[in-house]
Formats: C-alpha cells, structure tokens, sequence
C-alpha cells in the first residue's frame, strides 16, 4: 500500500542497431516514456510501449504523456493508499489508452515491491528462472538479407524466429527462410496488413510448417479470423486484437485463434496480463510474452511475466544487443541455449543506469498534486 507523491514523465531516444520494418512502417529510433513514480514508500519505475506515431494502436507517446499529466496521474494522487491491485479500478473511469495505464501500474508494482523485497517474477507466480526467447526479424529490402539475418540470430540461440511479412513479401521470403533451415521454430507477423481476399496466400503458407500465422487481419475484425482459422492448418495468434481478457475470451469463443500473444502494455497492465495467461492456461492455450522494443525496464517486466507456466511458447524477449547499442539497465543477454534470466532482485530487478538515461531524455515533467 502506498500514496503516490509524484509521477515523472521523461521521453527518451534510442537508436536501434538496424532499422525495423514491419507492414506498417520503419522504425529506426525507439522513442519511449518512461514513468517514474514517487511513493511514501519509495520509487518505481514503468516504460508505455507506445511510438511516436498511432500506427500499431490509437495510443502514441504524446498522447499518454497528456493523459497522464491531465487525467491518470491526478486521479492516483487523490486516490490516496493504493495498491497495484487497484490502480486499474481507481483509473477505471477512463476509457482506453491502455499503455498509458500499464505504464503507471507497472511503476506502482515495482514501488511496493522494491519495500517488500520481493521479485516481480515471484510475485506473478512464477516457476522458472529462465525462459526460452526468439526474435522477430523486421522486413528487409531483400530475401537474401533475410536469410543471412536469420542465420545471424540462429547461430547467437534464439530458439524461434519470427519473420515480418506483408503484401508483396511474404511466401518468397517465408519460402527461401524455410528451405535454408527445414527444422526451426519459424513464425510470421503481418501486423493486420491483410484480409478474406487473401485467403490463397493463407493456404500456401500452410506448406512451410509455420509455428503459427500472427495478427493476419485488422484488429477489430476477431469474426474474420475465426473464418481464416477454419480454413487453414497453421495456427492464428492475435496480437492486436487482443487488449483484455475480455477480447481474449472473445477470441477463443470464436475461434479466432489457438495462439495469445500477450503484451502487457496493450492490455492495460501486468494484472490484466496474468488475467489473460490464466484463462488460457485453463483453456489449454499457449501463450508467448509479445514485444515492443522496449529498453531494459519493460524487458525485466516481460521477463517475470513469461516465467509463469502458460508461457510455453519462445518470447520476443531478444537481447540488448538486438536492439540497441546500449540498454538503459544493464544488457539483458541471450544464452547458447535460447534462453534468458529471469531477473530475481525486487521489483523489476533492474534500474536505468543514470549516466545513460540522462544522456537518452530529450524531455522531463514532474507531476505533483494540487
Ligand atoms: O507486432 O509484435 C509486433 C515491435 C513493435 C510493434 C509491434 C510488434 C513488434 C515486434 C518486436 O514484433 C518484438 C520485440 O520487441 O522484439
Ligand atoms: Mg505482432
């Protein structure tokens, strides 16, 4: 229990190491929010996955900046003690931006449970102090790049790859990645670029042996999934459409797919996550932690989330070093046997190195009440 004092917004930059490209655009900087909250016992930290721009939700960075200086943070100082439990009831009057929320709870629970001393990991539930992880390959300007950044990410342990397809770059690209190597875990994303027309290139891309086919269609549409679900073999995972563990619900009712991808700051928070990974743990559903690029701090958070038994399926939880040339926290690092550290200090288990994150933030706000 805590009464939030303050909250700090700080927008930070940093360059990938090579630039993303998915079906809804190029990404060659991370631009990120981190959320500091002051405490009467003691700080926390938490990172909105949000971009620059709404192009993978509604959500963008100065949008969760406005509503958490205007809205989210004002509430939680007059909500006085709060636990993590309740910020998503105290924040629950307004609707949607979902990130924005996230990032706060997860800088409450990281607050409570640096003074309890205990991990995230451990206070999920966790069973595992290592989790199995991949990487998602953006679109490259050629099949060939592909390939060799594919061989690049195999040889370093990753244990399934997950490729970026869209209209025009899909079955070549899937098709020279597969015949390269015939046994790997291997996945593709279209990030909703397609639809019903396009069912012909569903059904080629049975061939390939996909692990499964994520987020084909646009994210409102959960009925259109279902209808592609029961005409392919390859297994559905949602992304997008997924943004609580009421849509979770809905998807598995319809059969929209047999695979969650789950993403903590897409479906509100940390709690609303578990939510999600306990029904499909009773529905027998695989799920894999999702993610966005984040810097060191959300990865810590995705680490403890993906240590709960559900999350049988590789995380796209990459090393530092797949993303940036230097992490906020610590490196995270990926081991020869496709696996990573569940970070076991309490709270997050890490902290933004203070040299680095000064060197990063371009802008800072501290919040107070009144
Ligand atoms: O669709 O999973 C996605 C990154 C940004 C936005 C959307 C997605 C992704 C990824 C990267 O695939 C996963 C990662 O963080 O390694
Ligand atoms: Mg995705």
């Amino acid at each position: 229990m805590s009464r939030v004092l303050a909250v700090e917004l700080r927008l930070v930059h940093l360059e990938l190491v090579r630039p993303f490209t998915t079906s809804f655009g190029t990404e060659t900087m991370k631009e990120a929010i981190l959320v500091k909250v002051e405490t009467d016992v003691g700080e926390g930290w938490g990172e909105s996955v949000t971009g620059a721009d709404p192009a993978f939700s509604e959500e963008f960075n100065d949008d969760v900046w406005v509503v958490t200086r205007e809205f989210l943070a004002p509430t939680l100082f007059e909500s006085g003690d709060v636990v993590p439990e309740g910020v998503a009831a105290a924040l629950g009057g307004y609707r949607g931006h979902r990130m924005a929320k996230s990032a706060l709870e997860m800088a409450i629970l990281d607050a409570q449970l640096r003074t309890e001393g205990r991990s995230m990991a451990s206070a999920f539930g966790g069973e595992r102090d290592r989790v199995p992880v991949g990487v998602s390959v953006g679109i490259t300007p050629t099949v060939e790049e592909m390939v060799e950044q594919v061989a690049g990410y195999l040889a370093e342990g990753y244990q399934r790859i997950k490729l970026k397809i869209k209209p025009g770059f899909d079955l070549e690209p899937v098709g020279a990645v597969r015949a390269a190597f015939p046994d790997i875990m291997l996945s593709v994303d279209a990030n909703a670029a397609y639809d019903r027309d396009d069912l012909e290139i569903f059904r080629s891309l049975d061939a390939f042996g996909l692990l499964m086919i994520e987020q084909p269609f646009h994210h409102e549409d959960l009925v259109d999934h279902a209808w592609l679900q029961e005409r392919i073999e390859t297994s559905l995972c949602l992304d997008e459409s997924i943004r609580s563990e009421s849509d979770a619900r809905a998807a598995l009712e319809l059969g929209s797919c047999r695979i969650v991808n789950i993403k903590p700051g897409r479906v509100g928070g940390y709690l609303e996550a578990k939510r999600i990974h306990d029904l499909c743990l009773d529905a027998d559903v695989p799920v894999w932690c999702g993610g966005m690029l984040e810097t060191g701090l959300g990865r810590a958070g995705n680490l403890a989330l993906a240590s709960l038994p559900g999350f049988t399926l590789p995380g796209d939880i990459s090393a530092s070093r797949r993303y940036f040339h230097e992490d906020l926290t610590e490196p995270f690092e990926v081991e020869a046997d496709g696996t990573m550290a569940v970070p076991q200090g309490p709270g997050l288990g890490v902290y933004p190195d203070e040299g680095r994150l000064e060197a990063r933030t371009s802008r800072v706000e501290r919040i107070e009440p009144g």
